[in-house]
């Protein structure tokens, strides 16, 4: 295990990616936006902010890049895609990494999130020769009627810390082939991993010629002021927006204001079902991937596990040994499954809900800090695993850490109805053997939520399927399915090859 004695050149690590990446060093060196990084908590870069008024400037190049783009074929902008697809291969290793030293993740993590983003890369390269509209039966003699798509404009993208480029990539790839140029604010606690996705990208536009407009994707870098101008400006048709819930709450209603698409990816307080006839010994494995790996910090993460009464003794006592055992520690070091917090505000976050869980009378296992790795300002934890006797407390919102309240059911309509009684609407599981069972689960009358699986657990899903949830996670889909919709405008054209004017609905107009 690594101690605070182990000599760190975290920093000079980083400044070497980002050079091997093509960043330019005046872009992390002498700014005004510290970067720390979670593993050590020591500072890493130091990052040149965007003004508001570059931030417009930028927004108004996308606008006059759409301009041009629009008119530029699909299949021509996929070879765009394919091209970002190619370059984010060639530095698959070495921006995993820096996502590692960023964000924390263990590094088969890191390298996971460049691999979601080439094949969203993939995905939409086929797309941009898919971008199918119906034809659709006439009422009327010698008419043809269809829908055509057409690139909306400017897509503004605010991405979180915990998925800090692959969120992204969703939206740009598709973006991209549909026509809009993309205008990114990332989280201010992940701008090293943006600028060297925005340096990849750059390269890929270089290859891709003279068709590629200036402006086409651009970077912010800041604060909540800065995403407010992509909220607030009438450039912006679309906005996709991932983060908190209470973050949502402020970005839809002035969206909604301007008539703006929202695309909300918001909070998750995601659930397990295990029941009687479940393969334990799978259920164990996928809970704990979902419920701890990336330290309790997806979205999709499983924070909440309901266990039939015939299996919860079978179950949970192991669970509770997995929870003792599992490595915690420097992502850096070979082995490690869970590494650090993003920052002290949420080891905070989790200590008070772990307090409110003793406070309620709960079994709380581990939960507590893991001293020795990095400085002071480095928050590793052991993930806790609560049970709890009702469905109540924290249990019901979402915390943003390894946190996994367990929680004893009886009936099947029981587990069902807690499962659905929160806010959020994100993703879901069950782990039976009974296909009653698992398609009551994914019936209208099951989960409510966007995703439900299987004998899988809730997070870790594939771009082929369209991502995103139900109630206050905003309702968004991104990725795959027909998530592209969402970034053109539906045109439905009705075209008369007689010499007749017939009316719908019978309608006379006899001039
Ligand atoms: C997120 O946590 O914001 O399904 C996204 C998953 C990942 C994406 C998570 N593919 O867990």
């Amino acid at each position: 295990m690594p101690n605070a004695s182990t000599p760190s050149s975290l920093p000079t690590e980083v400044a070497e990616l980002l050079q091997r990446l093509g960043v330019p060093r005046d872009a992390y060196t002498g700014g005004s936006l510290p970067v720390r990084s979670p593993v050590t908590g020591e500072q890493i870069a130091a990052v040149a902010e965007t003004s508001t008024a570059q931030a417009a400037e930028a927004i108004g190049r996308a606008h006059a890049a759409y301009l041009t783009w629009r008119n530029v074929p699909a299949p021509r902008r996929g070879e765009l895609v394919r091209l970002l697809g190619e370059e984010l291969r060639l530095h698959k290793a070495d921006l995993g990494r820096l996502v590692t030293l960023e964000a924390g993740k263990v590094p088969s993590e890191g390298a996971g999130e460049v691999q979601e983003m080439i094949d969203i890369c993939d995905f939409a390269v086929g797309l941009s020769r898919q971008l199918y509209g119906l034809t659709i039966a006439t009422e009327r003699a010698e008419h043809r009627m269809m829908e055509t798509w057409h690139p909306l404009g400017v897509v503004g993208v605010i991405s979180a810390f915990n998925f800090p480029v692959a969120v992204w990539s969703w939206n740009a790839a598709l973006a991209l082939v549909c026509g809009d140029p993309v205008v990114w604010k990332p989280s201010e606690k992940t701008p090293l991993t943006a600028l060297a996705t925005h340096a990849i990208a750059q390269r890929a536009i270089a290859r891709f010629g003279a068709d590629a407009p200036e402006g086409l994707l651009d970077l912010l870098i800041g604060q909540r002021d800065i995403g407010e101008v992509l909220v607030d400006d009438h450039r912006v048709p679309v906005l996709s927006a991932t983060g908190s819930t209470a973050m949502g709450r402020q970005v839809a209603p002035k969206l909604a204001a301007r008539f703006a698409r929202a695309i909300l990816e918001l909070g998750g307080n995601n659930a397990a079902i295990v029941a009687p006839s479940a393969d334990l010994d799978l259920a164990l494995r996928g809970i704990a991937f979902a419920a701890m790996g990336t330290a309790g910090q997806r979205c999709t993460t499983l924070r909440r596990l309901f266990v039939h009464d015939s299996v919860y003794d079978a179950l949970v006592p192991k669970l509770a040994k997995v929870y003792a055992s599992v490595q915690v520690g420097d992502p850096r070091e070979a082995g490690t499954l869970v590494g650090p917090l993003i920052d002290r505000a949420a080891f905070d976050g989790m200590q008070k809900a772990l307090g409110e869980c003793r406070e309620l009378g709960a079994t709380v296992h581990g939960g507590q800090r893991v001293d020795g790795i990095g400085t002071q300002d480095a928050y590793y934890v052991r993930p806790a695993l609560v049970e709890l006797k009702s469905h109540a407390g924290p249990a019901l919102r979402e915390t943003f850490a390894p946190i996994l309240y367990v929680v004893r059911y009886a009936s099947f309509d029981e587990a069902i109805e807690w499962h659905n009684a929160v806010g959020a609407g994100l993703s879901s599981s069950i782990f039976t053997l009974d296909m009653r069972e698992a398609e009551r689960f994914m019936s209208a009358a099951g989960s409510d939520c966007g995703i439900a699986n299987v004998n899988i657990g809730p997070s870790g899903a594939e771009i082929g399927g369209a991502f995103g949830g139900e109630k206050e996670t905003g309702g968004g889909r991104e990725a795959g399915s027909d998530a592209w919709k969402a970034y053109m405008r539906r045109a439905t054209n009705t075209i008369n090859y007689s010499t007749a004017l017939p009316l719908a609905q019978g309608v006379t107009f006899d001039i």
